[in-house]
């Protein structure tokens, strides 16, 4: 090293440790997630700790208990500071019983019996009582692997500094299917995936077991996710086959401790492509011959084979409608043949026509409610949350209550494709909540969407980053997701509480604005992309950055289909002077919705076409009212810049993800401002209002936007004309 690079390397060393201060924290890389088990920080909680347990007691060594053996053993050594040794009985005060009243006489000799009924399969019970006179924590549940959820609850427990005594929990899932869906394709690249690669190495499998599988197989067995689809629904029939079946195979040994069953997307035309046979007709006996076998083949290599989830006539997609059939004979077949073995058919109602529709968001609806009562019982329809396409804010997808003979599945995107992708900063927790508290008021009031639902599916947002998924906040919406795919009950407040203390501190002064950060994060999207229910304004393809004038190409994947901006106004008219999608929903929702004076403001152009100087009911005009949506989506992103910066003043986080977080959040004000400028010139190209003397001066004109090319990398579509600015 030349002498002048090494002042500047020493230098700059001196500034960030001045910077961090000198109690500077280890450097962390974000591959813990929330599994990270540092000291107690808390002496007093420390002491009740190392007091309240002493030993783990386990009497089996089948997978699942040892899996959760090992946690419970890594996480107290950690969390404790001491290794806390295992042993085959209570020996002495703070005992920590886990087990089954099948694999451990010490937890059949219990009264749980009442517990462990309200725990169900898959839930758990921890309790602190006498055993024997001595005191003892218990982790109990009737399948091995409720007792690994109940070690990774207590742990919880202890990451986040809560007090044990009196310990009393019994906790369920609410929700039986709770699965995390992939994109990832077999060459290793991720639909809409924006954290490196696909975790699954294809071609070194099955010889090949990366570490990271079971490590992520523990995270998601810590919030209770039981279900990886591992393949795009964009599916290549390849994966059906007998080599790549022995690669699934090795996977699904690996996570089968974790109580985590896989699945595989199914190409309809699979008979054809790889079974060589000339139609995919779901009629035909040869294709229901075909499947039938496959699926015995697939359970010889793979007993707990989850089922298929399926995306058929859909975007290009093959299906049953290219023989005339219907949805509903489509899922039987495959229905059919996974039915002796317990298997299910995930069918997704993310459908498109080949004609353009007059509305598209009504198209699902349409095409499915007829079919209800028409599919067979292991059939799962799978409705995402909105009726359009993840966007920031949608209402409710109206199927949600109005098939009621046919199970339904909620998917939900994880990955954020159209709200800031790895880049920004916006925790989901609060939009699931709003979906699965939505009233439906399909069997009266109170039908919530979280009642008409089984299951609840992820597109998964990891990838083989260091930190799994492209920056340390986006772990939180994984973490959230199961959180919530566990109990829907939960609020994202105490969710963002709880993911903080385990990701990075317990310390007031880090917990109180986080939680603050997160909590306003997904609305500050919403506000810079598309306030007041627009949506669908992203550029064309990418999804990233604003695009409210795309057009050309099919009509409804474009911008100004969904805007419907003119010199009148703005938004889509949903009432019956226009496409009459609210009678897709239930009274009085229905109602509600068409009213210009009951419809949510934050929905209001998601239904409406309303006039740029109308008056809204908070006395605003539109005009007035978009416009401060657009800045205080800024200002909140800019109010989240500086609250993070203050937490360099103490050095409460460590300086790798610091750092990290801090570059995202820089990003995101730069490009919040351009979603600003580039949305507010837009529509004033059609309401030729001005804007206040006191509004923020766009940049650039609204040209300047309009030609802005980011660089085709559909990965980390960024613009660094945009991004570079102050
Ligand atoms: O959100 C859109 C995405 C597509 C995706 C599709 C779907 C897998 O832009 O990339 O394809 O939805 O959900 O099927």
């Amino acid at each position: 090293m030349r002498p002048s690079a090494l002042v500047a390397f020493l230098f700059s060393g001196f500034v960030l440790f001045v910077a961090v201060g000198p109690r500077t924290l280890g450097a962390e890389d974000g591959y813990e997630l929330w599994l990270r088990y540092p000291l107690v920080g808390d002496a007093a909680r420390l002491a009740e700790y190392r007091e309240a347990i002493t030993q783990v007691v386990a009497a089996s060594d089948a997978p699942t208990m040892q899996a959760a053996r090992d946690e419970l053993v890594t996480g107290l050594g950690g969390l404790l500071g001491r290794d806390t040794p295992v042993a085959g009985a209570v020996s002495q005060d703070g005992a920590l019983v886990v087990g089954t009243p099948a694999n451990s006489r010490v937890v059949a000799a219990l009264p749980l019996a009442d517990a462990l009924r309200q725990a169900g399969p898959e839930g758990f019970v921890l309790r602190a009582m006498a055993i024997g006179g001595r005191r003892a924590i218990v982790v109990a549940a009737n399948r091995d692997v409720g007792v690994l959820y109940g070690a990774f609850d207590l742990l919880r427990l202890l990451q986040t500094e809560s007090p044990l005594a009196g310990l009393d929990v019994v906790s369920a899932p609410r929700l039986r299917l709770r699965l995390l869906d992939h994109w990832d394709n077999l060459d290793g690249t991720v639909e809409r995936g924006y954290a490196g690669a696909s975790l699954w190495e294809w071609a070194r499998l099955p010889d090949s077991i990366n570490p990271r599988y079971r490590d992520y197989a523990r995270a998601n067995a810590s919030v209770g996710i039981n279900g990886v689809v591992l393949t795009n629904v964009n599916a290549n029939a390849l994966i059906l086959t007998a080599a790549y079946l022995v690669k699934v195979a090795a996977l699904a040994r690996v996570f089968r401790p974790y109580g985590i069953k896989v699945y595989l997307t199914a190409r309809f035309s699979a008979p054809i492509e790889i079974g060589g046979l000339s139609t995919a007709d779901p009629l035909d006996s040869g294709v229901r011959g075909w499947w039938a076998a496959k699926v015995q083949e697939i359970y010889r290599v793979i007993p707990d084979f989850g089922g298929f989830l399926v995306k058929a006539n859909s975007e290009g997609q093959p299906g049953p409608q290219d023989y005339h059939r219907t949805h509903a004979d489509g899922a039987n077949l495959l229905a059919d043949a996974l039915a002796p073995r317990g298997g299910v058919v995930m069918w997704r109602a993310f459908v498109y026509s080949s004609d353009v529709p007059s509305d598209r968001v009504m198209q699902a609806s349409d095409e499915f409610v007829p079919l209800d009562g028409a599919f067979r019982r292991n059939v799962l329809i799978q409705v995402k949350n909105g009726p359009l396409d993840f966007q920031p804010r949608e209402p409710f997808h109206p199927l949600f209550g109005a098939m009621p003979r046919t199970p339904l599945m909620m998917e939900v995107q994880i990955t954020k494709e159209y709200l800031g992708q790895d880049t920004h900063l916006a925790f989901l927790a609060p939009m699931w909540e709003e979906v699965l508290r939505a009233d439906t008021y399909a069997r009266g009031p109170g039908s919530t969407v979280a009642k008409q639902i089984q299951g609840i599916a992820g597109v998964a947002n990891v990838g083989t980053d260091r930190d799994w998924c492209g920056s340390v906040m986006n772990q939180a919406n994984w973490y959230a997701f199961g959180r919530l795919a566990w109990d829907h009950t939960l609020l994202s407040a105490a969710i963002a509480d709880e993911w903080i203390r385990m990701t990075f501190s317990n310390d007031p002064r880090v917990v109180r604005p986080v939680t603050a950060m997160l909590l306003a994060s997904r609305e500050a999207v919403v506000n810079y992309m598309t306030p007041q229910g627009l949506a669908h304004q992203m550029a064309r393809g990418s999804h990233y950055g604003p695009g409210p004038w795309v057009t050309g190409g099919r009509a409804d994947q474009t911008s100004i289909y969904f805007n419907r901006a003119d010199s009148a106004g703005l938004g889509f008219d949903r009432t019956a002077t226009g496409s009459n999608a609210v009678r897709q929903y239930a009274l009085p929702a229905r109602s509600r919705f068409a009213s210009r004076d009951s419809v949510p403001e934050n929905l209001l152009l998601w239904f409406h076409h309303v006039g740029w100087r109308e008056r809204l009911r908070s006395g605003r005009t539109l005009w007035e009212a978009l416009l401060r949506h657009y800045q205080a989506g800024v200002d909140t992103v800019r109010w989240m810049r500086r609250t993070w910066d203050a937490l360099a003043i103490d050095a409460l986080v460590d300086p790798e993800r610091f750092h990290r977080v801090q570059a995202l959040l820089r990003i995101q004000e730069a490009e919040a401002r351009w979603w600003r400028d580039a949305s507010v010139l837009y529509w004033q190209s059609f309401s030729h209002l001005p804007l206040p003397p006191d509004y923020e001066a766009p940049a650039h004109p609204l040209d300047w936007y309009r030609q802005l090319h980011c660089p085709p990398d559909p990965r980390k579509p960024r613009c660094p004309a945009i991004a570079g600015a102050p």
